[in-house]
């Protein structure tokens, strides 16, 4: 799906093209037109706006996930109600705490019953289109909740969002039940299989039974999730949640897929590689606007490479490295959030190989530390360690593009390295 969140690369495009025809005074009238049009676009993501629906069966499990996927607690500040009993009457916006322009979820009322039909309430889908289609309207992807077996109604309510031309994706929650359910029932079940093929079972019969209801077409099985709810089990990543992750970013604009990332924190080391090349096609708008030699100020910093030092702080909060992504870690983890801390910074203080010639790697470093020198400590926190900790004389030329693209990319290896190794550490029973 081409989102309007892709329009930049196009016209970006376009650019080069003209560039490449382009001769004489024409060609750096052109590069500093580029140039412009990077710097405006690198935090072009922060205007994208994306909404993400949750319909479905009642009790399913929607503002649970709603609350997961936003880093939240049931009863935190700003969580969405949750419970035993019919929770959600309105269709509500929740934004994401950290983002709130950014990423918002909507909390669609689990189904609508006709009023005054006594004992035999059905269903609306009508009744339902009418009080929510315009908010419906409104999202950009639509997830359809069940627990257990899927029901009618909300596969009905995903066939509208489909007709809407929306992406809709199946979620059906408490995958927790469904185990200790086949424990209880068969328990012999897992003699020779494992709860991993007992998922894939659950995903081919929901699989049947949206063919038997209607829901008219193939159902791709990878738009099929299978999963836990809870924050913990989001927030590591257990079971489909990795694949929802991808899939929900798969289905988004190029910016949006930005926004989305740099907004939800994740701990599983499955999406690492999504992120890490997002942040690469995306290396492009930061290099160009490193090397403008116009480019200043920029986002309130006045120096060339402080929009490097943009880009490691985008990086380090995109692969959840920042202190307070940590701290969470550490909580979720039972680990000493200090022990954590400490382990991180010395992974993010290992050499970097930037593959290039010593001294032009060494040229990058002295301009880069020098850079962060004058950003403030505000800025780059602790991090002056940027790439090498290598603090040399003043920077004096503005950076070539190619030699940018490599620090970029370096540091984002740097970061996937440092949050597999982090997760890793952080998951690991003992030795903490
Ligand atoms: N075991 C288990 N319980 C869950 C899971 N997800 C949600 N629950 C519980 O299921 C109950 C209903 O969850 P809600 O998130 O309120 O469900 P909902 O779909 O928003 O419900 P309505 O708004 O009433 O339609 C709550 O008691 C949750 O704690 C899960 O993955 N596993
Ligand atoms: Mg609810």
């Amino acid at each position: 799906m081409a989102g309007r969140g892709d329009a930049p690369t196009e016209e970006l495009q376009r650019m080069l093209w003209n560039l490449a025809a382009a001769t004489g005074a024409t060609k750096t009238k052109m590069l500093k037109k580029i140039q412009d049009y990077a710097a405006e676009n690198m935090e072009a993501w922060k205007k994208q706006k994306v909404l993400v629906g949750a319909v479905g069966d009642p009790g399913s499990g929607k503002s649970t996930f709603i609350n997961s996927i936003r880093g939240l607690k049931p009863k935190a500040p700003g969580a969405a109600d949750v419970g035993v009993t019919h929770t959600t009457a309105e269709a509500t916006e929740y934004p994401h705490p950290t983002r709130p322009d950014n990423l918002i979820f909507v909390d669609f009322p689990g189904v609508l019953l006709k009023k005054g039909t006594g004992e035999k309430r059905s269903f609306d889908i009508q009744q339902y289109f009418d009080q929510f289609g315009e908010k419906m309207q409104q999202c950009h992807v639509f997830l359809v909740f069940s627990s257990g077996r899927i029901q009618h109604n909300a596969v009905q309510i995903g066939m509208k969002a489909r007709d809407m031309g929306k992406k809709v994706m199946f979620v059906r929650s408490k995958f927790d039940i469904d185990l200790a359910d086949k424990q209880n029932d068969d328990p012999e079940y897992f003699d020779d299989k494992t709860e991993a093929d007992l998922m894939e079972e659950l995903r081919q019969e929901y699989i049947k039974v949206l063919n038997k209801v209607e829901w008219g077409g193939e159902v791709d099985p990878k738009d099929v999730f299978i999963i836990i709810g809870r924050l913990k089990n989001v927030l590591e990543g257990s079971w489909d949640i990795p694949k929802f992750r991808i899939a929900l970013i798969e289905n988004l604009g190029a910016l949006q897929k930005m926004a989305v990332t740099m907004t939800c924190w994740d701990f599983s080391k499955a999406t690492i590689k999504e992120r890490g090349d997002i942040y690469r096609k995306y290396a492009f708008f930061v290099a160009m606007a490193t090397t403008a030699g116009s480019f200043v100020p920029y986002a309130g910093m006045v120096s060339i490479p402080g929009t490097l030092a943009i880009a490691y702080h985008q990086y380090k909060e995109g692969f959840c490295l920042t202190g307070d992504a940590v701290e969470e870690l550490a909580k979720m983890t039972s680990k000493n959030p200090e022990d954590l801390k400490r382990f991180l910074s010395m992974r993010l203080l290992d050499r970097v190989r930037l593959n290039m010639g010593e001294s032009e790697a060494l040229a990058v470093v002295q301009i880069v530390c020098s850079g962060l020198g004058l950003a403030t400590a505000i800025c780059v926190d602790q991090a002056a360690d940027l790439i090498l900790p290598v603090v040399g004389a003043a920077a004096t030329s503005p950076l070539a593009y190619g030699i940018t693209a490599k620090v970029l990319h370096a540091l984002i290896s740097r970061m996937e390295k440092c949050a597999t190794d982090l997760f890793d550490y952080a998951f690991k029973e003992s030795e903490v």
